[in-house]
């Protein structure tokens, strides 16, 4: 099996039951943070994942890693710190009306409670020793625009990384919370990883914010350095470059609960299509069948379909597909 290595923060979720917060006294716990996601997809769909994270000495903690060990994620790269608590966030979900009538059906409020936490302490120290032998090994390194915003030492990890000898996927994943103390550096940072990795997926909206342009070809002229370059328009198309050949493959109509997530199952679908040597075509099929699996539920993490099912769908006549 192909072997990937995702790296990033794990987050605990709480999705608030009612919103808004200030009301809210039931919350139901779930998972979330977009690599272990990734990763997580990654094993259920067959590929050999690991996950370099790092999570307080709490039972949040605890929770995260026995949730990726039960997808069938390695997790001997994950450290344990005794100093710093695991990270979560909180989840508002919009209706349309009621108590969130602020938030369109489908779209969530997040709220981080994350400064400080274990894995902002990401740093190049996390990939020596064991981590290194599963960097080493892998035939893709993941990782997202969120690693690269948690902390300056986390930064500094991704940078490693993207100068690895291994293939490097970089999902933009612009949180402008994450940015706000230094609004005027994300176009430049995350700039730089887009030109320093081999596979990058955007949203078309994300890419608008930060790079101030939605299209797919003028993002191209301004990024030709990745082999690989995907613009997914939202729920409608996604376009995927690869070198100088362009397809644009639409997306399954759904009626889509919540879309947190649906870009990370897109990623682990995609990804995995490209480690097992899928068309383009094929590759983004993946993507978006990943994808349904998180856009129909309110959990961030998507469950896929079979991998043979996957194949069987994702070589559809074009007809027949969307
Ligand atoms: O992509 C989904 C993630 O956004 C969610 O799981 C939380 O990782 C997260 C983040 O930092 O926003």
């Amino acid at each position: 099996a192909p072997r990937a290595v995702c790296v990033g923060e794990g987050l605990v979720v709480l999705v608030a039951e009612p919103g808004p917060l200030e009301q809210s006294t039931v919350f139901h716990r779930t998972s979330g943070g977009a690599e272990a996601n990734v990763a997580r997809v990654f094993g259920q769909l067959g590929v050999d994942a690991s996950w370099i994270s790092r999570v307080g000495d709490d039972g949040f903690g605890r929770y995260l890693v026995r949730q990726l060990v039960g997808a069938g994620v390695d997790t001997s790269g994950v450290a344990i710190d005794a100093e710093r608590p695991t990270g979560m966030y909180v989840k508002e979900r919009g209706s349309g009306s009621g108590d969130r009538h602020d938030l369109a059906f489908g779209d969530s409020a997040m709220t981080y409670f994350r400064a400080g936490s274990a894995a902002s302490a990401l740093s190049p120290n996390d990939i020596r020793d064991t981590a290194s032998d599963l960097i080493a090994g892998a035939d893709l390194i993941h990782f997202t625009g969120i690693t690269v915003a948690i902390s300056e030492t986390a930064a500094d990890l991704t940078r490693c990384l993207m100068d690895s000898p291994t293939v490097v996927s970089f999902d933009l994943n612009y949180r402008q919370a994450l940015w706000k103390s230094r609004p005027n550096a994300a176009a430049r940072v995350l700039g730089e990883h887009v030109r320093g990795s081999d596979v990058v997926s955007m949203g078309a909206d994300e890419a608008g914010l930060v790079f101030g342009t939605s299209d797919p070809a003028e993002l191209r002229a301004l990024f030709p350095e990745p082999r690989h370059l995907v613009i997914k328009n939202d729920a409608h198309t996604v376009t995927a470059f690869e070198g100088n050949s362009r397809v644009d493959v639409p997306a399954l109509k759904l009626d889509v609960v919540e879309k947190i997530g649906a870009g990370d199952a897109f990623a682990g679908g995609y990804l995995t299509g490209l480690l097992l040597g899928k068309s383009a075509v094929a590759r983004v099929r993946f993507g978006h069948l990943c994808a349904a699996g998180a856009l129909t539920g309110h959990g961030d993490i998507a469950s896929v379909l079979p991998l043979a099912v996957l194949t069987e769908l994702a070589e559809l006549r074009d007809a027949d597909w969307a």
